[in-house]
């Protein structure tokens, strides 16, 4: 990013943020959790320190009809669709080879496709970065819930893609996450510290969460707008990744042609974005693309069911519950989860 290009606040806006944040911070419900400060922001679970980025972003960021957003929980395929999405949108500029060999080899997803609040509005008073020199269409992500979202995003024709995964899997994914920062060293795992951190899941208290408010506001307005929101799932993707993908490509305007289903594309794409391939890369096993996060820590196990080796019976259903309130009310349902069978785990 040039910084010529970049805008920086004048001190007027500059003021105007910091009181803002100022007020928010001593107004809004404050949690801890996994050692990190927690702010109740617009109903969902801001990690402080990136709460002045979440208001730059809400103030001053201007969408283009042609920008793509990836929008997730954390922990639910965020660098999986990452690396689909980037890869489906340079097949024809950049070979299949390259991507895989190259760009992949030396790029984490995350730094090929960049987080509005972790990384596009993380310095403050820069209220317009550069975005410039992205290729068009621009490809985004952010973890906020829709609601919550600029009305320049919500107002243009941009297109979301939403990813979804079962609540059982998305908590055992993130208690791994969490421990497996360094500050996190000295925290012990036990089952009751486990417990404890399955019922904050359950009354919402997770990284943007509620688990539910964040699915169920995508998913309202997928229903309402079809064309604009892309709904998956990580089970879907798991058990159907080639329909998957042509699914991909079609809402991204880039369908797979005849010649390159021919020539087994889509087959290829699965491969050089698979969880194992992605893993073995250099920079996935050394690297380190967000700042207290280790590269290898966005790649663990990657699979559907893996919940059954860390719940017990209890924490399996009180976290299979998150699906019978809200949800079940709004009228949705997983198509490719299946839920528990107590007494005979699948
Ligand atoms: P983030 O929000 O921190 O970016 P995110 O990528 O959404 O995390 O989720 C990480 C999960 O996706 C991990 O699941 P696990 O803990 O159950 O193993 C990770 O292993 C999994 N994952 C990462 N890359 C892939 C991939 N290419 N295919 C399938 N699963 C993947």
């Amino acid at each position: 990013m040039s910084s010529s290009k970049t805008r920086k606040s004048t001190d007027v806006e500059q003021l105007e943020l910091e009181a803002k944040f100022k007020e928010l911070e001593l107004t809004l419900p404050k949690q801890l959790w996994f050692g990190f400060s927690f702010h109740n922001y617009q109903g969902f679970w801001c990690p402080t320190f990136i709460l002045k980025n979440v208001i730059a972003f809400q103030t001053h960021f201007e969408a283009q009809d042609t920008d793509i957003i990836l929008a997730s929980l954390p922990k639910t395929g965020t660098t999986w669709l990452k690396s689909l999405l980037y890869t489906i949108l340079n097949r024809k500029s950049t070979s299949l080879h390259t991507i895989s060999q190259q760009v992949f080899q030396t790029k984490n997803p995350h730094e090929l496709v960049t987080s509005f609040e972790f990384n596009i509005y993380k310095n403050f008073n820069e209220t317009q970065p550069d975005l410039s020199d992205l290729p068009s269409p621009r490809l985004f992500s952010t973890h906020i819930p829709f609601l919550s979202l600029p009305d320049s995003i919500k107002s243009s024709k941009s297109r979301i893609v939403y990813v979804c995964r079962n609540p059982l899997d998305t908590f055992v994914s993130t208690w791994h996450f969490n421990l497996s920062f360094d500050t996190n060293k000295d925290m012990k795992s036990s089952t009751e510290m486990m417990e404890e951190y399955v019922d904050k899941f359950c009354t919402g208290l997770l990284r943007f969460g509620p688990y539910d408010s964040h699915l169920l506001e995508y998913w309202k307005e997928y229903l309402q707008n079809p064309d604009r929101i892309l709904f998956l799932e990580y089970e879907g993707l798991k058990k159907e990744p080639k329909a998957h993908l042509r699914k991909l490509a079609d809402f991204l305007s880039c369908p797979f042609s005849e010649e390159e289903e021919n020539e087994n594309v889509v087959e290829e794409i699965i491969k050089i974005c698979s969880f194992q391939s992605l893993k073995e890369k250099d920079v996935n096993k050394n690297g380190k693309a967000v700042p207290i996060v280790e590269n290898k820590h966005f790649f663990r196990k990657g699979e559907v069911g893996d919940w059954n080796n860390d719940l017990t019976a209890s924490m399996a259903k009180k976290l299979d519950q998150l699906l019978q309130g809200k949800l079940k009310e709004a009228g949705f349902s997983f198509t490719y989860y299946q839920p528990p069978e107590f007494g005979g785990y699948y």
